[in-house]
């Protein structure tokens, strides 16, 4: 199987990014905890030039609770970095973004008054690939910081910074990671979590490989939903009578189902890959 990526977008891509991230304090790095390794890009940090980063492992409420923990631990040892597990529909974990991005920002508008210059606000942006809940973090973001200074709805819409808290400003866009898929293990993975577009992938080959992925990992919580013995689409096929007019099984259906039965969440809190696994 092959996922297709175009390499002249990745330079420009990243040209943008780094411009973006020239402009702030704290960039809030995003994750798919489902997928950690796979949706982490290792060279942001030499686009932040060394930023302080927040690692956000979002989706933690759909990934299983037992690697959430693994995870968070690999990734606070590996890379020194502030790392955080979040669910981008709780208030709680908008408020521990905030509260962490405030101190990890505070070293640099100290330096500012040091050097006898005015305090300004601390400016952060959230970073990440394709999918992982950007967008839904930045609307928590606002809409938080909205229900505490009343601000009205819209105000804000045209202007690129929007103040969170009395000193974060947040820029309202976030910064695209570009997808590089030499690696066609890992492509594969952010093709299961829809973190590529599907015009780059055969859905019924990702389905084969998410059913054996989550036959390995989960066997009782699969075989469980589907109520199949064996990791095929096939038995999918059966046990759900997904048939085209005529009789013959209908793969399509069939892989959509499960793709879209994984994305959310509903045979059961899964991730797809483990710490020890991906270490190099
Ligand atoms: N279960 C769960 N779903 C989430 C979470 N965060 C985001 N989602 C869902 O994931 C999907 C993608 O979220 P977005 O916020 O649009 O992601 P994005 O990173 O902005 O995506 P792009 O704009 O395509 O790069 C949406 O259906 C969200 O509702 C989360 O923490 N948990
Ligand atoms: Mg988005």
């Amino acid at each position: 199987m092959s996922i297709h990526w175009y390499p002249g977008h990745i330079a420009k891509a990243e040209k943008k990014l780094q411009g973006q991230l020239s402009l702030v304090d704290v960039v809030i790095e995003v994750l798919d905890a489902r997928i950690p390794e796979s949706s982490r890009y290792e060279d942001l940090g030499r686009l932040t030039a060394d930023k302080p980063r927040l690692l956000i492992l979002n989706k933690s409420d759909i990934a299983d609770p037992v690697e959430n923990t693994k995870w968070l631990n690999f990734f606070t040892e590996k890379t020194g970095q502030k790392v955080i597990l979040t669910s981008a529909s709780s208030s709680k974990d908008i408020s521990t973004i905030i509260k962490h991005a405030a101190e990890l920002g505070k070293p640099a508008i100290d330096k500012i008054v040091q050097k006898g210059l005015l305090p300004r606000p601390i400016r952060v942006m959230v970073v990440g690939m394709p999918n992982v809940g950007k967008s839904s973090i930045i609307n928590k973001l606002i809409k938080t910081a909205k229900a505490r200074t009343g601000e009205k709805a819209g105000v804000t819409r045209t202007i690129q910074w929007i103040r969170i808290h009395p000193k974060l400003e947040l820029l309202d866009t976030p910064g695209i990671i570009p997808t590089r898929l030499e690696n066609q293990e890992r492509a594969i993975k952010l093709a299961m979590v829809n973190s590529i577009g599907e015009a780059a992938y055969d859905k019924i080959e990702v389905a084969k490989a998410l059913v054996k992925l989550l036959f390995e990992r989960y066997k009782d919580l699969f075989c469980g939903y589907y109520k199949v013995t064996q990791p095929t689409l096939e038995n999918i096929i059966e046990s759900r009578k997904l048939l085209l007019p005529g009789g013959k099984p209908d793969f399509d259906r069939a892989a959509q189902l499960v793709l879209s039965d994984f994305r959310k969440g509903r045979i059961g809190r899964m991730t797809l890959e483990s710490p020890q696994e991906s270490e190099d």
